[in-house]
């Protein structure tokens, strides 16, 4: 699905909606994108999940130095809206994993995470990345969450709240706003080092692997769709390890 108009995002909270259209607007501001074809009966899906209707929309472009940008909208009934985004860096290119999780409905955003995770051996984000991110505004918010086990992934800027009004979710959309903006930019300036391609899969390799073990995502795909598709869905779609 290319179109916008029809998306499902004008039946989301206001903050996934607003955050789809800004992800988008920065990858065509900054990157020369071209479609990621998905496996055909994978773009647009729907399930039954106790009785209401999951609705499933993906939005997929690749652009010199990401192999994969992957935007995912998701709605379940009236109760839960979902979004999710990564972007996979061309293995040519020594780049953290942009990655980010909204999970909320009825009025209220219950998660919401945004990170640049480091996929280098040392698990340390480029310097350049470190210098940028340091010098944003600080921003603050009344509720963090704490990390699951599998989480050990992410930067020390990653961050996972429960936004509380509309004044923390504005914040929000504006940081991930600031860190998709150094993330275009540093990427555009960065040259290819194939000669790293191994160290920089493998560092990749064990951000999907770590995230494929989310049992929260795991179980909504499973209760909709049954356990062999959420796992080929993990392991095709949300999260999948490049050769
Ligand atoms: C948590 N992810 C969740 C939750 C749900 C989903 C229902 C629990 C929300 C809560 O505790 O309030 C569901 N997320 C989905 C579904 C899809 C999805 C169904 O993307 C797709 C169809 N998850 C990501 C990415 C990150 C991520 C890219 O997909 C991080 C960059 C993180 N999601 C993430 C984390 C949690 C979460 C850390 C909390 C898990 C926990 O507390 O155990």
């Amino acid at each position: 699905m290319t179109a916008t108009s029809d998306s499902i995002r004008h039946q989301q909270h206001p903050l996934i909606h607003q955050l789809a259209d800004c992800i988008e607007a920065c990858w065509q501001r900054h990157l020369e994108l071209s479609p990621y074809h998905l496996p055909d009966d994978l773009g647009y899906v729907e399930g039954r999940l106790e009785g209401e209707k999951l609705m499933i929309e993906n939005h997929c472009y690749q652009a010199p130095q990401f192999r994969k940008m992957h935007l995912e909208l998701a709605k379940l009934g009236n109760g839960l809206d979902i979004l999710h985004c990564v972007m996979f860096p061309n293995p040519d290119y020594a780049l953290p994993m942009f990655g980010c999780d909204l999970v909320g409905g009825r009025g209220q955003i219950s998660m919401a995470i945004a990170d640049l995770s480091p996929t280098s051996p040392d698990h340390t984000l480029p310097s350049a990345y470190q210098q940028d991110l340091s010098a944003l505004p600080d921003v603050a918010f009344a509720q963090t969450r704490s990390f699951p086990e599998w989480a050990d992934i992410f930067s020390e800027f990653c961050l996972f709240i429960r936004p509380q009004d509309a004044a923390e979710n504005a914040q929000f959309l504006q940081q991930v706003e600031r860190y998709l903006e150094i993330h275009c930019q540093r990427a555009i300036a960065t040259s290819p080092t194939p000669e790293q391609r191994d160290t920089i899969l493998q560092g990749q390799r064990r951000y999907c692997i770590q995230q494929q073990q989310n049992d929260k995502t795991r179980r909504v795909l499973e209760k909709a769709f049954g356990d062999a598709w959420a796992e080929r869905y993990m392991t095709t779609v949300l999260f999948d390890l490049a050769g």
